[in-house]
C-alpha cells in the first residue's frame, strides 16, 4: 500500500562510488551526490528507483573532472570539495552544507529532510533567523521572498496583479542569503512545484515537486554573482544578440495596415526619437494562421520589410504555437502527415481553441517537430525577417485547462503534460531560435518569449506579459525583471506604458524613462486602447521620451558590453542591488527594493509617477547624480527630487561609462568618437569593453574587439589594455571625459605625449517643454568636465592624469 503520510529518506544502509560522486542506499530510498564543480553539488533523491534516463532540458553542463574527499566518522560522512563540505548524517539521512572553513550554510530540517507524501517529494531546510531569499524568476512580490510561498505552473494571467501567483514563466531556482554567506538551490524538476519561504510556518523553507525525482543542485560560492555564474554554467548562457535588439522597440496589438506601419516608422524619424523595431502582432496573419499574411492589410510584406529596413527598422512578428485544424493549410497538412502534434493517449491529436479557432499544438519536445517548425520560418527569413515573438506558449487556449493526460515525446521517453507543461514554452523558443538561426546563415536572430523555464536564456529574451497601466504595476515589472536577472535571464523587460488600460500622462513619461534602463526596451499596448507611442501624450512627454531614449542610444557601447558580459558569465544587464550589496540590509527594505544597477556603474532608482521627491538609498561608496555630477556619500538615504523629466540615476564614483554620438537607430553610423567617462573616486574600476559587428557570429571566430579600460586612482592613471580579437573598432578616436577631476591641469599624458585638456559643457538631457501656460521651458542641468581627445589604437594606451 502506498504511504499517504509523510515518509522521509530513512537510515543509512550502504554506499558506493559513481562517476564524480557517490550513491547511497537507505532504509526508505536512495540518493546520489554528484560533484559538478567544487562549488556545485547535485543531489538526486528517490524513494524507489532513479529514472533510467538522467534527462534535463535545463542543464547542459557535465560534471567537471575533479577530486574531492570523502570521510566517515561515526554517525556521519563528509564530502569535501575545495569550496564546500556536505555533511551527511546517517540516522536518519540528512544533509548539511558548510563552507570550507566550517561555517554552516544550510541544513535539512532534522525530522523531515527530504520526504514524500504519495508521489509528491519535498525537501525541508531549516529557516534561519534573518535569512533572505531572492530570485525565483518571474514571481511577483518583494525582492526578499521570505514569508511567501510560490507555485511553478506557467500560466497565461491576463492583467495579473502585484501579488498574483502563478504567471507565465517558471524558474525553480533561488538564492539564500544567510549570515554573510550566499548559496543557490536549483531544483531541476519540471512538474508543478511549490516553494515555501516560511509562509504559514516558522520552521522551514521547502521546495517540492508533485512528481519525479528530488533533483537539486546546491551551489555555494563567494558572492551572488559567482552563484549566478555557477547556475548559468549549469543551464547555459545567451549568445550575443543582434545590436538592433538593444534599441527602442515599438509594439501594439496590432499595427495594421502597412500604411499605418510606415507612418509609425516615419514619425519616429521625423520626430527624431530613436527606434529600431516595429512589431507585427497577430493581425498581420490571415485569420490568425501562422506563416500566412493578411492580403488586404499586408499585400506586399517583403517590400514593406525592405522599406522599413532602409529606414533603419527591423520587424518582429508574432508566432503563436496553435496550428489551425484546416485541410489545405500547408503547415497543418505537413505536421499531421509527419505526426508532429501533441496527442491524447489514444493517438488522436489534442485539439483546443485559440486565435485561429480549433488548433493542434506542435510537440516541441520531439526532434522532428522542432526541425519542421524551424524550417517553416524559411519564407519569413527570406522576406528579411530576423526577429520573432513567441506568445501564448504556456500554452494558452480558451478555457485555460489543458488536460493533464495529453502526451509528449520528451525526446524519446514519453511524458504527460504534467511533466512537460512548464517546459513547453522553452522548447518552443528552442525550436524557433535553432530553426531561424540555421536559416539566417550566420546572422543572429532575436527572439522574445512569454513563457520560459530554467535554461531559456540560451534561446530568448523574455517580457513579463499582460501588465496593467498603473504605478504599482510599473514597480512590479521592475522587480520581476530584477528577479529574472537573478535567475539567469539577462534580457528581460515589461510592456512600457502598461498593456492593459491607459496610463496617465505622468505614468507614461515615467515608465519610458525607467524602461530606457532595462535590457529589453519595448512599448506595447492592448487592442482598442488609446495610442501609446512616445508622442501620444503631448509635447512634454514627447521630449522626455526623446531625452531618455536618446540617452540610451548614446550609452550603446556601455550597454552592449554588458550583454557581452552576460554571454560570458550569465550576469544580467539589470542588476538587483542584491547582487553587489548582498549583505546590506537596507536594499531589502520595501522602500528601496526596486533600485538596481544598470550595468555595473549606473544606479537607477525607479520612482512612481506621482512623486516629485523621493527617498533613495545610496549603497556604500560614493555616487554622482548623473545629470549634474553632484557627489553624495554612500551608505546613506537621501531625498532626491524627481520631477517627471528627471529620473534619479547615479554613477558610481570610480566607475566608467561609455558613450557615443547620438544616432536614430543602432544601424546608423556614429561619429567615430568613443566617449570614455571616468568618474573620480578613491576606488578604481575596470570596464570590459566589447565590440563586434553586431550582426553575425563571426565573433565566435575571433572577429571581436575587447579591451579592459581601468581607472587606477592611486596612480592617477587610466589604462586601456591591448586589444584582444581581430575586429576593427568602429571608433577611431577616444574622448576622455573626466568627471570631478579637480587636480587635472591643462595637459594629460597619453602614452607619454602631452594632450591638451579643455573644459567642456555637457548636457545629458536637453530642456523639456513644459505644461506651464506661459510656455516657458524647464531649464536643463549642465555639467562642466575636463575633456581630452586622442587617437584610438589597438596597443596599450596609458593615460597619466598628473
Ligand atoms: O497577440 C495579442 C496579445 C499580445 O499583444 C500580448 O502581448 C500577449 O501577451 N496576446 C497576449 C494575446 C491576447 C491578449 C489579450
Amino acid at each position: 500500500m502506498k504511504n499517504k503520510l509523510n515518509q522521509s529518506l530513512g537510515n543509512y544502509i550502504a554506499h558506493f562510488p559513481i562517476e564524480n560522486g557517490l550513491q547511497f542506499e537507505t532504509t526508505l530510498g536512495k540518493f546520489q551526490l554528484i560533484v559538478y564543480q567544487h562549488s556545485i553539488i547535485r543531489l538526486r533523491i528517490v524513494k524507489e528507483d532513479f529514472e533510467e534516463r538522467d534527462f534535463s532540458y535545463s542543464v547542459i553542463a557535465k560534471p567537471e573532472p575533479l577530486s574531492f574527499l570523502m570521510e566517515e566518522n561515526g554517525n556521519s560522512f563528509r564530502l569535501i570539495t575545495n569550496t564546500l563540505t556536505l555533511q551527511i548524517s546517517k540516522n536518519p539521512m540528512r544533509f548539511s552544507f558548510f563552507t570550507k572553513e566550517g561555517k554552516l550554510i544550510n541544513q535539512d530540517d532534522a525530522a523531515f529532510g527530504t520526504s514524500w507524501i504519495g508521489e509528491q517529494v519535498t525537501t525541508y531546510k531549516i529557516l534561519q533567523e534573518g535569512e533572505h531569499f531572492i530570485g525565483l524568476g518571474e514571481k511577483t512580490g518583494n525582492l526578499d521572498r521570505r514569508g511567501r510561498a510560490f507555485t511553478h505552473w506557467n500560466t497565461d494571467r491576463f492583467g495579473y496583479d502585484e501579488d498574483s501567483d502563478m504567471i507565465y514563466a517558471s524558474f525553480p531556482f533561488y538564492i539564500g542569503i544567510n549570515q554573510n554567506l550566499a548559496y543557490g538551490i536549483f531544483m531541476d524538476n519540471s512538474y508543478k512545484s511549490h516553494f515555501n519561504f516560511g509562509a504559514s510556518n516558522d520552521r522551514f523553507v521547502s521546495f517540492c515537486a508533485e512528481d519525479g525525482e528530488m533533483n537539486y543542485y546546491f551551489i555555494h560560492n563567494e558572492s551572488v554573482s559567482k552563484i549566478i555564474e555557477d547556475y548559468t554554467f549549469l543551464t547555459g548562457r545567451m549568445e550575443m544578440p543582434p545590436l538592433w535588439s538593444l534599441g527602442y522597440q515599438q509594439c501594439r496589438y496590432s499595427y495594421y495596415p502597412e500604411s499605418e506601419v510606415l507612418t509609425l516608422a516615419r514619425t519616429f524619424r521625423e520626430k527624431q526619437i530613436p527606434a529600431d523595431v516595429i512589431y507585427l502582432d497577430i493581425h498581420y496573419m490571415q485569420d490568425y494562421k501562422l506563416f500566412t499574411w493578411d492580403e488586404k492589410r499586408f499585400p506586399e510584406p517583403e517590400k514593406l520589410i525592405k522599406k522599413l529596413e532602409e529606414m533603419g527598422f527591423k520587424v518582429v512578428v508574432m508566432c503563436d504555437p496553435g496550428i489551425k485544424v484546416e485541410k489545405g493549410y500547408k503547415p497543418y497538412d505537413k505536421a499531421i502527415k509527419k505526426d508532429l502534434f501533441v496527442k491524447y493517449p489514444d493517438g488522436t491529436p489534442y485539439t483546443a481553441q485559440v486565435w485561429p479557432g480549433w488548433c493542434h499544438f506542435p510537440d516541441f519536445t520531439k526532434e522532428e517537430t522542432r526541425a519542421w517548425w524551424g524550417e517553416s520560418f524559411k519564407e519569413y527569413v527570406s522576406m528579411g525577417l530576423e526577429g520573432f515573438w513567441n506568445d501564448m506558449n504556456e500554452p494558452a487556449s480558451w478555457g485555460q485547462r489543458t488536460p493533464d493526460l495529453i502526451e509528449f515525446d520528451m525526446d524519446g521517453e514519453k511524458a504527460s503534460f504534467k511533466r512537460v507543461h512548464n517546459l513547453y514554452g522553452m522548447q518552443m523558443t528552442r525550436a524557433t531560435f535553432e530553426g531561424t538561426k540555421k536559416l539566417l546563415k550566420g546572422r543572429r536572430p532575436f527572439l522574445l518569449t512569454r513563457s520560459a523555464f530554467c535554461g531559456s536564456q540560451r534561446f530568448t529574451a523574455i517580457w513579463t506579459g499582460d501588465n496593467t497601466s498603473s504605478d504599482e504595476h510599473m514597480m512590479t515589472g521592475i522587480r520581476l525583471v530584477n528577479a529574472l536577472g537573478l535567475s539567469g535571464m539577462p534580457v528581460a523587460g515589461y510592456d512600457v506604458g502598461g498593456f492593459i488600460g491607459e496610463p496617465s500622462v505622468a505614468l507614461f513619461a515615467r515608465w519610458l524613462s525607467i524602461g530606457a534602463f532595462s535590457a529589453f526596451f519595448r512599448g506595447h499596448s492592448m487592442i482598442n486602447s488609446k495610442d501609446q507611442e512616445p508622442w501620444s501624450y503631448g509635447e512634454e512627454v514627447e521630449d522626455i521620451a526623446r531625452n531618455y531614449i536618446s540617452l540610451r542610444y548614446k550609452l550603446l557601447p556601455y550597454i552592449y558590453s554588458y550583454f557581452y558580459e552576460a554571454t560570458r558569465n550569465g550576469l544580467p544587464v539589470v542588476r538587483s542591488l542584491a547582487i553587489d550589496y548582498t549583505f546590506d540590509e537596507n536594499i531589502y527594505s520595501p522602500k528601496f527594493q526596486n533600485q538596481y544597477l544598470f550595468g555595473a556603474n549606473l544606479l537607477v532608482c525607479p520612482v512612481e509617477s506621482y512623486k516629485e521627491i523621493t527617498k533613495v538609498y545610496l549603497p556604500k561608496g560614493a555616487w554622482y547624480y548623473l545629470y549634474s555630477n553632484t557627489l553624495y556619500q554612500g551608505g546613506e538615504e537621501i531625498y532626491a527630487d524627481c520631477p517627471l523629466e528627471l529620473l534619479p540615476v547615479y554613477v558610481k564614483a570610480g566607475g566608467i561609462l561609455l558613450m557615443q554620438s547620438l544616432v536614430q537607430s543602432t544601424g546608423e553610423k556614429h561619429d567615430g568618437i568613443l566617449e570614455v567617462h571616468v568618474y573620480y573616486g578613491t576606488e578604481g574600476s575596470t570596464f570590459i569593453y566589447y565590440e563586434d559587428d553586431g550582426k553575425t557570429y563571426k565573433y565566435e571566430k575571433g572577429k571581436y574587439y575587447k579591451r579592459n579600460i581601468s581607472y587606477f586612482p592611486e596612480n592617477q592613471a587610466i589604462v586601456f589594455s591591448m586589444v584582444e580579437g581581430d575586429y576593427k573598432s568602429s571608433f577611431d578616436k577616444i574622448k576622455l571625459v573626466l568627471h570631478n577631476f579637480e587636480g587635472v591641469k591643462k595637459n594629460i599624458e597619453v602614452n607619454n605625449e602631452k594632450v591638451k585638456v579643455i573644459k567642456e559643457e555637457l548636457e545629458l538631457l536637453p530642456p523639456v517643454s513644459s505644461f506651464d501656460p506661459l510656455g516657458k521651458q524647464n531649464t536643463s542641468i549642465k555639467q562642466i568636465n575636463k575633456v581630452a581627445l586622442f587617437e584610438n589604437s589597438d596597443k596599450e594606451i596609458i593615460v597619466r592624469l598628473s
